[in-house]
This record gives structure tokens, C-alpha cells and sequence, in this order.
């Protein structure tokens, strides 16, 4: 049985080619899958909860899925909703994305979809504020998983992910308070932190995030780096990024939270788990699209054995 469990929605995803307007390069993403191959791609061993259409788009991501080495026994293909997809357009502030995945087949997501054998073999669960978005019953799965795990003694980690494009932020914030009791591994970008937080001082934010409950609080930064900081009271690391020349931050901070979960499974101590994800994010960025460009462990390791 996988030691990494994931829940959440993949997506299709149309990728503009900014040399081509009007043109889009196909692609797959969504915030939990890019975590499971990301986590895979370093040599973890990973399952997937998740739900597709009966469509050609959930038919290629379960050939991803497979050629990655992620367990699939937990993927339901369902007959009366499509995969969901979404558009990513590149300006100078970034990206933005589009969704086409409201009633997607990941909505119909529930505490059912949980098995709690396999939650109890694990030794990572994972999950979402966009899993919590997309539904209620899949929000409700998100509990019901992170609940499992903390029976079990399972390691819990919960990437805070706000997307206004799915709900407010007011229902972000009583979603996370909900799960931040259960959570071990909180990783929020700035960004999503000081949005939730309503503070952009980096020590309100964890004194915020350990008050909620979170244990170990990994601030994303972007190019900055990351804050890492082990309980409330304890000191406040900072870990610088790799500089490499950025064309597409898209999925950067799921690589991170994959590689660095891949690598603690792995018994990489914290600092070391987070050096090397931060090495690992920092190559997801240098090309288009939120799964090309996430490296492998040999890459990863070719880049860091590179830094002086
Ligand atoms: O973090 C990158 C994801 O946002 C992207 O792959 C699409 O999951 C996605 C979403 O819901 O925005």
C-alpha cells in the first residue's frame, strides 16, 4: 500500500502559448495530482483519491498516472460527470487560470471515498483548500481523511490553496479552521497566508497558523524562499530559494509540498527535506506548465550537488 496518500481533484489544462495567440498546449495539473507525481517523481511511493469522468481526459491522467508509479486503486470513474479542466494565461503578473469544472466528477468526492486501511498502512496523508472548495461532501472527505490519519497516527499535511475563483474567503477560513487541528505539515503561500491571516508580518502569520492548530508551519515565499517553524514559540527559520530563470510558477509550491513530503518519508530530517524541495520548486518553474517541468530525483540532485 502506498506511505503517501493524496485527495483531490485533477484537471485537464490548455496552457497558452504566449509566442502563439490563441493557441494552448494540453496539458494536465490540479493541485493534488501535481503534489503526487511530484512526490512520486522523487522515488515516493504515492496513491491518488480521486474522481474522473468516463471521458478521454480521465482516461489519459490514469496512463499518467500509472507510467508515474501512482496507486490508482482509489480512482472512481464516474459515468455522469466530466473531468474537470481549467486554462492557465500568462501576463506580467503571473498566471492566471480559468476553470471549466464546476459539477466535475472530483465534486462528487465524499467521506466514502476514504478507506481507512489503506489511511492506516500510509505514513502521509495530504490534501487541500481547493479539495475543501470544490464540495461539500469532498470537504467533508478532507475531515474524514485527516480525522483517519490522526486515529492511526498518520502524518497529516495541508496545503492551503485559496482560490476565490471557488468560494470566498470568509468560507476559506472556517474550512481551515476546521482542519488545521488535524494538521501536522501546513504549508500556505504567503500570498494565501496573509489573505486567510489578514497580517503580512511573516511572525503574526505562524503565531496565527500554530493558534489554529497547525504543528510545523512551512511559509512559501516564491523566489524568497521558505519560513519554516517547528511549534508555537519555536524559532523561525528562513531557507533562501535557488535562483533559475522563471518562465511559469504554476504548480511550483505543490512540488515543493510533494518533494518535501517524498523526502521526509524518506527520513530526510525537516531542514534537509525542505533545502531539497526548495531545489525541486525552483526547476518546476523553468518551464510551461504545472507537471513538465516537475524534476525527478536525479535531476534534483544533479542541480543541488551543482550549488556551491
Ligand atoms: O497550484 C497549481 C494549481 O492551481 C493548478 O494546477 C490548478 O489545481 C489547480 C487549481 O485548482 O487552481
Amino acid at each position: 500500500m502506498p506511505d503517501i496518500l493524496s485527495l483531490g481533484e485533477p484537471l485537464w489544462e490548455m496552457s497558452a502559448i504566449p509566442s502563439e495567440p490563441g493557441k494552448y498546449t494540453l496539458g494536465y495539473g490540479g493541485d493534488t495530482m501535481n503534489f503526487c507525481i511530484a512526490a512520486a517523481r522523487q522515488g515516493a511511493s504515492v496513491g491518488y483519491i480521486t474522481r474522473v469522468g468516463n471521458d478521454p481526459f480521465g482516461a489519459q491522467l490514469r496512463v499518467l498516472w500509472e507510467d508515474e508509479g501512482i496507486d490508482c486503486s482509489q480512482v472512481e470513474v464516474d459515468d455522469r460527470a466530466s473531468t474537470g479542466g481549467y486554462f492557465i494565461h500568462h501576463g506580467p503578473a503571473g498566471h492566471q487560470f480559468s476553470y471549466a469544472r464546476a459539477g466535475s466528477a472530483a465534486t462528487k468526492l465524499a467521506p466514502g471515498d476514504i478507506d481507512p486501511d489503506m489511511v492506516a498502512d500510509a505514513t502521509f496523508v495530504h490534501a487541500s483548500g481547493i479539495t475543501q472548495a470544490i464540495s461539500e461532501t469532498a470537504r467533508a472527505a478532507v475531515f474524514s481523511l485527516f480525522r483517519e490519519a490522526r486515529n492511526a497516527g498518520v502524518s497529516t499535511a495541508f496545503d492551503a490553496n485559496v482560490r476565490t475563483r471557488l468560494w470566498t474567503l470568509s468560507e476559506a477560513r472556517e474550512a481551515l479552521a476546521e482542519i488545521l487541528p488535524l494538521t501536522d505539515y501546513f504549508f500556505p503561500s504567503f500570498e494565501d497566508a496573509r489573505d486567510l491571516s489578514g497580517s503580512e508580518d511573516y511572525e503574526t502569520i505562524m503565531k496565527w497558523a500554530h493558534s489554529l492548530g497547525a504543528q510545523v508551519v512551512l511559509l512559501k515565499l516564491g523566489a524568497k524562499g521558505v519560513q519554516i517553524s517547528q511549534g508555537q514559540g519555536a524559532d523561525v527559520i528562513q531557507m533562501a530559494s535557488f535562483v533559475v530563470d522563471t518562465v511559469d510558477a504554476t504548480g511550483a509550491g505543490d512540488c515543493f509540498a510533494g518533494a518535501a513530503i517524498a523526502r521526509l518519508v524518506a527520513g530526510d530530517a525537516l531542514l534537509d527535506a525542505v533545502r531539497y524541495a526548495n531545489a525541486a520548486a525552483a526547476l518546476t518553474t523553468t518551464a510551461y506548465g504545472a507537471i513538465a517541468a516537475i524534476p525527478n530525483r536525479d535531476r534534483v540532485k544533479a542541480f543541488l550537488a551543482a550549488q556551491v
